[in-house]
């Protein structure tokens, strides 16, 4: 059994709202180390990348990709961090912070020898690109950005692009495009599971597809779960909610059936918001998401 290995990235500079750099706390607290260890996994914290704050840079200046050279700092960092972690035959578990940081994460899983799928969990698209972004927030340009589409510094991140191939990528969970964005998701050829989709077919049918297309000629898959996938229900801490979103048993049966296909090699957990949150249940949430995803069974 690899060992799981948390790293923390305490960013809100993609983020239009304040509040997702305590995300990793807030999970933390929500007794993450503690409910792996308790499935049988050897666990090691690593602690936080450091990111600097709001305040510390000259904001926003650039309209359509705000904090764009700190955010390129931080995806930068966290690519070499979670590539030694894979180097070293560990799993890596990234804790945001804001989706950006996803940017980083699929860099160091894509510089690896071996070729992995992703499943992106998400209410949004996460497409968008300097010219189609209606909020300049880079959040919502990770996806884009791994596909080798946006700016060429948070592309080029890692020295090589594009990232992934948009044959292995998978959206599920979708209820909020932009108009652009869409555009370009049907011209990258992405492949995306809408909640009426998930209503129709039901999760299981969704992700059993999912997980065909993410490890089609891959050797794993690596998971960035957004947890504005969820309905706000059941993840109210989030900074862009939308409703009509993935359900507490959708969610687990989800991360159980990623658990039986053994082929998460990587995860992010992103977009908790402790202050917009209710005691913390969306971090629980996350958590308990984990322990399914890690193998958690009732019997
Ligand atoms: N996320 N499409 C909106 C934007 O600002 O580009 C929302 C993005 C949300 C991104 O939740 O990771
Ligand atoms: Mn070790
Ligand atoms: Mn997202
Ligand atoms: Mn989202």
């Amino acid at each position: 059994m690899k060992e799981l290995h948390i790293i923390g990235v305490p960013s809100d500079l993609g983020q239009g709202r304040r509040g997702v750099d305590m995300g990793p706390s807030a999970i933390r607290y929500a007794g993450l180390s503690g409910r792996l260890e308790g499935l049988g996994y050897h666990v090691r914290d690593l602690g936080n990348i450091n990111v600097p704050t709001p305040e510390m840079t000259k904001a926003a200046d650039h309209k359509s990709l705000r904090y764009l050279p700190e955010v390129t700092k931080v995806c930068t960092d966290l690519f070499g961090m979670v590539n030694k972690v894979v180097k070293d035959g560990h799993l890596p578990i990234i804790l945001g912070g804001d989706h950006s940081i996803a940017i980083g994460s699929v860099a160091a899983m894509a510089n690896q020898d071996q070729t992995y799928g992703v499943i992106w969990f998400d209410a949004h698209g996460d497409m968008n690109t300097e010219e189609t972004t209606p909020t300049g927030n880079i959040h919502g340009m990770p996806l884009a950005v791994s596909l080798g589409y946006g700016h060429p510094d948070l592309v080029n991140i890692g020295g090589f692009q594009p990232k992934i191939k948009s044959g292995n990528v998978v959206l599920v969970g979708i209820r909020s495009i932009d108009e652009d964005e869409a555009k370009l998701m049907k011209q990258a050829g992405v492949k995306a599971y809408t909640m009426a989709e998930i209503d129709k077919r039901g999760m299981a049918a969704v992700m059993a597809e999912a997980i065909q297309i993410a490890t089609d000629g891959t050797d794993g898959v690596h998971l960035s779960l957004d947890l504005d996938a969820l309905d706000p229900t059941f993840a109210p801490g989030v900074g862009t909610p939308v409703n009509g979103g993935v359900t507490y048993r959708e969610g687990h049966l989800a991360m159980e059936m990623l658990a039986a296909s053994g082929a998460v090699v990587s995860v992010d957990v992103v977009e908790v918001n402790p202050i917009l949150d209710k005691q913390n249940q969306t971090a629980v949430m996350a958590v308990e998401l984990l322990q399914s995803l890690f193998g958690k069974t009732v019997m």
